[in-house]
């Protein structure tokens, strides 16, 4: 059985919940097609994000990795299509707030994901919930983790990376008050059937 690297991340920023790190605690430990899952929970810190995420990976050694980011206001499941060099926005939870920093150096400009993001759109449609390809994950963590994913899944071929944005849970639009949402069983049936796609 192959393994799957699943991250959520803490709150952040003006929402007291994050749905995904929810999702990542739920799946942990299931078989969800051809691959176990092993979820870990990621802080949302520019200076820590990326780093712990390739902890994770060289640890655990995946065959793929899926990260989970809330984006507030969104009101569909998205993959994201490319993630860019660049390290931008508001502060993340250690007060740091980067103005159109490289997240590598001497890394690409950007990268394209190579999960299946098309058919992932589609086998979430096919269970009756909405969905679409972003093709921009931002430049705050979100766009920061999945760059460091790509940079090293070119190093190590043959490692699936990807990224999904989800929209808000009712748990969180209660809390927050002017986000759509969605149920949090919906958001997780979504991620669920993005991750089957990845055994067909
Ligand atoms: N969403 C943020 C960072 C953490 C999260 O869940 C983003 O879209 O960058």
């Amino acid at each position: 059985m192959k393994t799957l690297l699943l991250t959520g991340f803490e709150p952040f920023l003006k929402y007291p919940v994050n749905p995904t790190m929810k999702i990542a605690e739920e799946l942990h430990g299931m078989k969800i097609g051809g691959y176990q899952i092993h979820s870990e929970i990621l802080p949302v810190e520019f200076s820590v994000s990326g780093d712990r995420l390739v902890e994770h990976i060289m640890a655990i050694k995946p065959d793929a990795v899926l990260s989970l980011g809330l984006s507030g206001g969104r009101f569909k499941i998205t993959p994201e299509r490319i993630a860019i060099n660049v390290s931008d926005g508001p502060v993340d939870n250690s007060g740091h707030a980067p103005v159109d920093e490289p997240i590598m150096e001497d890394g690409a400009d950007g990268y394209f994901t190579n999960m299946p993001i098309r058919k992932m759109v589609d086998a979430v449609k096919k269970v009756g919930l909405p969905a679409d390809i972003s093709n921009t994950a931002g430049a705050y963590l979100c766009n920061n983790v999945m760059y460091r994913a790509l940079h090293h899944a070119q190093q190590h071929p043959g490692l699936l990376a990807g990224f999904i944005h989800i929209p808000a849970s009712h748990e969180l639009a209660v809390e927050h008050g002017r986000v759509p949402s969605w149920s949090h069983e919906d958001l997780k049936r979504g991620i669920v059937a993005c991750i089957k796609v990845l055994s067909e």
